[in-house]
Parts: structure tokens; C-alpha cells; sequence
């Protein structure tokens, strides 16, 4: 039953490394009797340690003691409730996200820094496209990377998805021009957009994303319908300005956060959520290509604190 009740939540395995390195002492502290300035101090603390960020964490623990004074709130376990409320809001509240069809081709691009798991991600959300029933494409338009376009051809074969690609070094924007074509010639529902990693320092790469932006406008000026960046959980605070240059050069409409597995810092959802103020919409949990799960709030704050129940 134990078992059931875990695999209901996809974050559970994926965020114990958060939970057991820093939320059950969380739980632990908020079981103690009185609620006083030692408690704030450590709870303070211990939000910094998950990467929720300095800022963020102080904020989360100024709310609480209002609410405690508000609310008369004597007991720990109250205190528990109020920063999971908080949590929660962080993160944009209980409603979800999904990604909205365009009639009849729906662009999706998917952004990064090197190695973040963009192509990887295009993968699992192939998949998870296709188990909804729709058929998708797959446009290699990372020209740069020798090997990308290999690793592409090797995922559209698992999957049985078309990856549509060019020479290694083509121009990226012909690459999304082409399977546009394709994609409306063929009616596929969804054409993804692998593109370059790329250091959100250097100017005429972020300057590439919106050029490939141009070009597949003047097929369908409303392109691109999604543009999903993607972002390691295990980079931590540090990588938060990239995720704010990406925001500034094209309309990020949602985060793709991956390697959760791989971090006792998952609490870097809160900050890149208020950073970015876009919703995080998928979460990368593993290397396999089921590893991956729609965001959803509430899931991620109830793993945060237990390992048993749904
Ligand atoms: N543990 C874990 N590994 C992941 C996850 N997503 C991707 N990876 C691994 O991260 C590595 C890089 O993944 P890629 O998908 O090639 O990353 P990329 O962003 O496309 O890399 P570039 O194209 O070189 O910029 C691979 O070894 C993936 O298996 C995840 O959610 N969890
Ligand atoms: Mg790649």
C-alpha cells in the first residue's frame, strides 16, 4: 500500500535527497514545544541549506512569525502547516500549468546552458506527448554540437519520432524553418525544438534564439507557442542569472527542472519560480525516459516533508 501511495508522488524518490538532508529536520524542529527565537534561527537556516535562497528564506520565516502572532498559533505542528501554505504560494499555488495547443502545429523550443539535460528532456517529452496520443517532430536545430544531431537520431528512433536535421554547422533557424514545413505538411501536432547549449553571457548566441524565433514567425507569426528552459537543479543559486538572461532575450513561457534526483537542493525551485516569475512546468527526475513528471505544487511540497503518504 506504502509502495502505491509513493509512486502516486513523482517527486517522493526524486526529492528525498531535500527531504533527508534538510526538510525532516525541518519536521523535527517544528515538533519541538515552544516556538522561539533559537527556532527561527534554525529554521532560517535550514531553508538556506535546501537553496531556497538567502532572501526567500528570510521572507518565508518573517511571513511565519506574523502569522504566529496573528493567529496566536502555539503549537509547532501549526508552524509546520503555515510554511507548507507558504511553500505552496511560492510557487505560484495549487493550479498547474499545461502546455495550450496551437492549431495546427504547436512549436515548442526548448533553452539552456550546456549540458543541462535540453536534449534529454526533448526526449521524455516526446514520449509523454505521445502517450496523451499526439504525434510530434523533432527539429535538430542544434547545429552546433557535433554529436547533438546524432543523439537526436537515436532518440527519434527509440521513440519512432522523425527528427528532422541538416549538416552539422547549418544554420539552426533553416533547421526550424524546414520542419515547420514538414511538420505542417505531415499534420503532426507538436514540433520540438532542440537547440544549442549556450552560456547566457554570450551575446550573439542568445541573439541565434531570437533569430530562430524570427524565422519560424514568418510561417506562423504567433511561433513560438512554447519556449521551455531548462534548468539544472543541481547548479543551484549561482545559475540564477542565467536563468534571468534567457527570460530577457526570448519569452520564456515555462522551466523544465532536471537532475532533481541528483541534489539535496531542490528547494532552487522556489527561488527560480520567483526569480523568473514563469511557472515550472515538468521535472526531470532521472536519466531514463520516463523519468519525468508534470509539475505540480502540491506534490512537490507534501514530498518535501514525507516519505509515506500520497
Ligand atoms: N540524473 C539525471 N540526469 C539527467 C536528467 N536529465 C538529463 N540528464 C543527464 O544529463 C546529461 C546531459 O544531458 P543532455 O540532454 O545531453 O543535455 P543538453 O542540455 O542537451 O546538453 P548540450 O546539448 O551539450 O548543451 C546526460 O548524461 C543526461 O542523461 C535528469 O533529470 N536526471
Ligand atoms: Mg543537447
Amino acid at each position: 500500500m506504502l509502495d502505491r501511495l509513493r509512486r502516486l508522488n513523482p517527486f517522493r524518490e526524486s526529492l528525498r535527497k531535500t527531504r533527508e538532508g534538510v526538510f525532516s529536520r525541518v519536521t523535527s524542529l517544528l515538533t519541538q514545544q515552544v516556538i522561539d527565537d533559537a527556532l527561527w534561527e534554525e529554521l532560517e537556516e535550514l531553508l538556506i541549506r535546501a537553496d531556497i535562497g538567502v532572501d526567500i528564506s528570510l521572507d518565508i520565516v518573517q511571513h511565519l512569525q506574523l502569522r504566529v502572532a496573528r493567529d496566536r498559533l502555539t503549537m509547532a505542528k501549526d508552524v509546520e502547516a503555515a510554511l507548507r501554505d507558504e511553500l505552496l504560494a511560492l510557487l505560484g499555488g495549487a493550479e498547474t500549468r499545461t502546455i495550450v495547443p496551437h492549431d495546427p502545429l504547436t512549436i515548442i523550443m526548448i533553452v539552456g546552458v550546456n549540458g543541462v539535460g535540453k536534449t534529454t528532456s526533448i526526449a521524455k517529452l516526446a514520449r509523454c506527448l505521445q502517450d496523451q496520443g499526439n504525434s510530434v517532430m523533432i527539429a535538430a536545430a542544434d547545429t552546433f554540437r557535433a554529436a547533438a544531431v546524432e543523439q537526436l537520431a537515436v532518440w527519434g528512433e527509440r521513440l519512432g519520432v522523425t527528427v528532422v536535421k541538416q549538416t552539422s554547422s547549418a544554420d539552426p533557424g533553416a533547421v526550424v524553418y524546414d520542419a515547420m514545413q514538414s511538420g505542417l505538411a505531415k499534420h503532426v501536432d507538436y514540433l520540438l525544438v532542440d537547440t544549442a547549449g549556450r552560456l547566457h553571457t554570450k551575446f550573439n548566441l542568445m541573439e541565434e534564439l531570437k533569430k530562430i524565433q524570427r524565422v519560424a514567425r514568418k510561417i506562423d507569426p504567433t511561433a513560438m507557442h512554447e519556449v521551455l528552459l531548462v534548468r539544472d537543479a543541481t547548479s543551484g543559486q549561482n545559475a540564477l542569472e542565467q536563468t534571468k538572461a534567457f527570460g530577457e532575450a526570448v519569452r520564456v513561457t515555462g522551466v523544465i527542472l532536471t537532475k532533481l534526483d541528483g541534489t539535496a537542493k531542490g528547494g532552487v525551485a522556489f527561488a527560480i519560480r520567483r526569480r523568473l516569475d514563469v511557472p515550472i512546468m515538468f521535472v526531470g527526475t532521472g536519466e531514463k525516459v520516463t523519468d519525468f513528471a508534470p509539475f505540480d505544487a502540491e506534490s512537490f511540497v507534501d514530498a518535501l516533508f514525507s516519505a509515506e503518504t500520497a
